[in-house]
């Protein structure tokens, strides 16, 4: 046996070759690498799986696509906010997250997924709805199913949900599309936009997708949250006999609606049974009377253009498939103004519910956070910052601004700022 080191017998010239033991640390290094390789796999898929189990039901990318493993959730006994089922699991409503997006606004739509995973769905599961004028790219729906902690589905408007009806004079509309663009009015000469307006007037809650649903929150790309959401929103709305929440009110622009709220008389005028008596005009009619028992008419003053800025909404699905809603709607719908005009759907949603829900079903969400540009409002108590559970700046804060309407919504609220955590 040779006692030299083996650094001495290579030096030596041994026969043993620097060329065997390269290649047996180059085997070892292989070996380490092919088990590297192979566990990553197994990771990779099993990731992979989970994903695709998310989506696994809803078939080919293209056609609308509905999840077959929903069981019906049960409202849970009140407060009952974790409550374990396999279609919500912690969240007890029949409610969903939806977001009408193009396949575009992918990374807008992430950055929303994320944001209100973060602050409040990753404790509630709730479903996430994706509608979408056309079929969502694979790239899509990897994504955004990727980030959403409740099952998701994906589902293509139909076209008659989306197109031109045929009362509507096309040569007309694009006369106007021209005028509207020419003097500058926003959106005035899109068609994508006037669509998407009457889809989330009137068709967005009969969509086949959404007929599960009692409740939705509407999530736009690009939106943020500023504060933990701790509790069900949903099941505060229904515990409080409340019909539409929201959390930024301002005024719309003159010129998209020129006739609306025309028509709006003209409907009541012919179905005033459903003008509610505990009705909100004097939200939306400068010096209207507050409205009594009995008041059966919208009296003569014009619209103010206060509404609630429908980006963000959090409301029920059970008001708009309701009768009066609805014939509200086919309404203004047969006038043809989301097309010769450019008739928004805050200020119809605001008006609807302003008209025909009681005033108290109303909710302003003072405990959230939010922004989607070009405004943002932000909780202004002290304890909502204290305790970490909102991040903004209480100095940027649309409510009290020149162009909001939410100071006349505390008045004829009854709302007392002083008192109301804002
Ligand atoms: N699928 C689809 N979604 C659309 C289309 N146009 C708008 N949307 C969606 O409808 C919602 C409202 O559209 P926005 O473009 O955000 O309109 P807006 O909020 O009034 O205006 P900005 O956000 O300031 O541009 C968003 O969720 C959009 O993603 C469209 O042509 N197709
Ligand atoms: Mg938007």
């Amino acid at each position: 046996m040779d006692p030299k080191p083996l650094w001495h017998r290579l030096d030596m010239g041994s026969r043993i070759s620097t060329r065997f033991f390269t290649r047996r640390l180059s085997l070892r290094v292989l070996g380490l690498l092919s088990i590297c390789v192979v566990l990553y796999n197994v990771a990779y898929s099993t990731e992979l799986r989970r994903r695709l189990e998310k989506v696994q039901a809803l078939g080919g990318a293209g056609q609308p696509r509905y999840r077959t493993d929903t069981a019906e959730p049960k409202n849970g006994p009140s407060g009952s906010a974790c409550y374990d089922t396999a279609f919500g699991r912690n969240g007890t409503e029949k409610a969903t997250l939806v977001m009408l997006v193009r396949n575009s606004e992918l990374y807008g739509a992430l950055s929303s997924i994320r944001m209100v995973e973060d602050r409040f769905n990753r404790k509630f599961h709730y479903p996430w709805t994706f509608l979408n004028d056309k079929p969502f790219t694979d790239e899509f729906i990897k994504y955004t199913s990727g980030l959403a902690s409740g099952p998701v589905e994906y589902a293509v408007v139909p076209e008659d949900d989306w197109s031109v009806p045929d009362h509507v004079n096309e040569t007309t509309m694009r006369a106007e599309m021209l005028r509207m663009a020419k003097e500058e009015i926003i959106y005035g000469g899109s068609l994508s936009y006037r669509h998407m307006c009457r889809f989330n007037s009137g068709f967005f809650y009969n969509q086949e997708v959404m007929r599960k649903y009692d409740w939705y929150w509407r999530v736009e790309p690009g939106i943020e949250l500023y504060c933990d959401i701790n509790y069900d929103p949903f099941t505060f709305m229904r515990e409080n006999k409340k019909i539409y929440g929201f959390v930024i009110s301002m005024y719309e622009f003159k010129d998209t609606i020129t006739t609306l709220w025309d028509r709006t008389r003209q409907f009541v005028a012919e179905n005033s049974q459903f003008l509610h008596a505990n009705n909100s005009l004097d939200f939306l009619v400068d010096g209207a009377q507050p409205s009594k028992p009995g008041d059966r008419h919208l009296g003569s003053g014009n619209y103010n253009l206060c509404h609630f800025w429908s980006n963000f909404e959090i409301a029920s699905l059970e008001f708009y498939r309701g009768e009066a809603y609805s014939r509200y709607f086919e309404f203004l719908d047969s006038a043809g103004g989301f097309f010769y005009e450019r008739w928004g759907d805050a200020p119809v949603h605001s008006i609807g519910v302003g008209l025909f829900a009681p005033k108290d079903s109303i909710h302003h969400f003072a405990d959230f956070g939010y922004s989607h540009a070009p405004c943002s409002r932000c909780p202004q108590d002290d304890e909502s910052h204290a305790t970490g559970r909102c991040m903004c700046n209480r100095g940027q804060n649309f409510d009290t601004d020149g162009y909001s309407c939410l100071p006349r919504w505390w008045k004829v609220a009854g709302i007392n700022k002083g008192t109301e955590s804002i």
